[in-house]
């Protein structure tokens, strides 16, 4: 980091390359809110991976941030070009390759840091601004990391990331608690934030009604005078009800060898943002992350930076509005899925046909789909819907040739010990495709004409594993 402070230091014309997703994103406010404070000139681009190799080098100084290690950079850098790298995924290049020009790449894997749960982009980016004295900007340095779920497994941030926090909490500007594991925290309603909850199907999972009957059951008011209560509002005694409520449920619905890992899917640590208003989606990370996410998965990154660097005007207002299209969008979808029959399952696994869907949200579909299914009564012993992975398939499109595969599984498999990325990749492999992730969140492409193989593979490789 010392001589990437040197380098941004002593260059007056620098172009910001970040990766377009919540990290990315994050990443480019700090780097340019830090190039603002220091009045030198900057832009800041928002690319994705695959057009690095039309990139030229058109500035003193590129920095690409949450992108650059895993891709061949031969053809940007020159004997004059200025090149600084601050990305979290695994590098293509051995620590301290020397380069054409000037280049400084910096990667936790360098340090045998694991870049996929302790430092995400915006963590490194939070780092060099750091190295200036900007450590008001930790605060999105905690919402890169957990837009970049680096917090999944776990339920809590850690390695480096806790420093950023810490960096954060200290200047007053987050707060880190232990809470339920429900999403929506500050805007949703607490009976509907429910009606999402988890990833293992349950007599509440997208049933209103029986939300409103469990909130009756255990006694928690479902409004506060004519406005519905969130989770925030409840209190520790409510929040205590619910939460063993939720464990009974699960234990009744798991096979016992998953019922040790029931608390981390039930609670977790959450980060607030206390320079944002209460109720607002910017005061919860996890909130926070999805509002950027909806922005950048309707092209309008831009927005998002504003709202990061500062500004609450408009730039917010179009990013609810965003928010809103986007929920909008994964609800029609998921209706359409759901109404058409779609889900395809086999003995091990669940599929669809994901065509109809942007394929940078056809991922949060699968997620959102894993607990659909299973309303009828289950044999003994029979493996109920939520223990079978969801993959969706779709087509490559601008004329290239083959599938995108994605898949999203319960984390209840990965504690189990599946490792899902790295068991798509074998069986990508074996396709003649490619393939990697996370255990709970991954992806391969593979040739079209290889599909019934790979489901067939992939079907059989996990037999009696789950
Ligand atoms: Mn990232």
């Amino acid at each position: 980091m010392h001589k990437a402070h040197e380098l941004v230091k002593n260059s007056e014309d620098i172009k910001i390359l970040t990766h377009i997703d919540c990290d990315g994103i994050s990443a480019g406010a700090i780097l340019s809110s830090t190039l603002d404070r220091l009045g030198v000139d900057h832009e800041v681009e928002f690319i994705s991976l695959d057009m690095i190799p039309g990139l030229k080098s058109e500035n003193e100084l590129t920095i690409f941030s949450d992108l650059g290690s895993g891709q061949n950079l031969d053809h940007f850098t020159t004997s004059n070009s200025k090149v600084l790298i601050l990305d979290h995924h695994p590098p293509l290049r051995k620590m301290g390759s020397t380069w054409k020009g000037e280049f400084i790449e910096i990667n936790p894997y360098y340090f045998d840091i694991d870049g996929s749960s302790q430092v995400s982009g915006g963590g490194l980016s939070y780092l060099l601004a750091k190295k200036f004295g900007f450590e008001d900007l930790s605060w999105i340095g905690v919402l890169s990391a957990v837009g970049d779920m680096q917090n999944s497994l776990t339920g809590r941030l850690e390695g480096l990331n806790t420093y950023i926090l810490k960096d954060g909490v200290q200047r007053g500007l987050v707060r880190t608690f232990n809470d339920l594991a429900i999403y929506g925290r500050q805007t949703r309603p607490l009976y509907i934030a429910l009606s999402y909850f988890g990833d293992v199907k349950l007599p509440i999972s997208n049933n209103k009604n029986e939300c409103i009957e469990l909130l009756k059951k255990l006694d928690i008011a479902r409004k506060k005078g004519k406005v519905p209560r969130t989770l925030s509002d409840l209190n520790e005694n409510e929040k205590e009800k619910l939460f063993s409520e939720l464990v009974k449920m699960l234990t009744r619905e798991v096979p016992s060898k998953y019922v040790k890992y029931i608390p981390l899917l039930v609670s977790g640590d959450f980060y607030d943002f206390l320079n944002e208003e209460r109720y607002s989606p910017l005061r919860d990370a996890s909130e926070f992350s999805t509002a950027v996410n909806a922005c950048s998965r309707h092209d309008q990154p831009e927005i998002a930076l504003k709202v990061l660097k500062g500004n609450r005007g408009i730039a917010l207002q179009d990013m609810q509005s965003l928010t809103k299209k986007h929920r909008r969008y994964l609800a029609q979808k998921m209706e359409w899925i759901e109404n058409e029959g779609q889900i395809k399952s086999l003995e091990n696994i669940r599929y669809f046909e994901g065509n109809e869907i942007k394929s940078n949200v056809i991922g949060t579909i699968a997620g959102m789909l894993l607990t659909y299914g299973d309303d009828q009564e289950k044999m003994e012993g029979e493996k109920k819907q939520w223990q079978k992975p969801m993959m969706a398939f779709t087509e490559m499109g601008d004329e290239k040739d083959g599938l995108k595969v994605s898949l999203r599984c319960s984390r209840l498999l990965a504690y189990d010990g599946i490792h899902f990325g790295n068991l798509i990749k074998k069986v990508a492999d074996k396709v003649g495709g490619t393939g990697g992730g996370h255990s709970v969140a991954c992806g391969a492409y593979i040739p079209t004409e290889k599909k019934e193989d790979f489901l067939k593979i992939f079907n059989n490789s996990i037999t009696g594993l789950i």
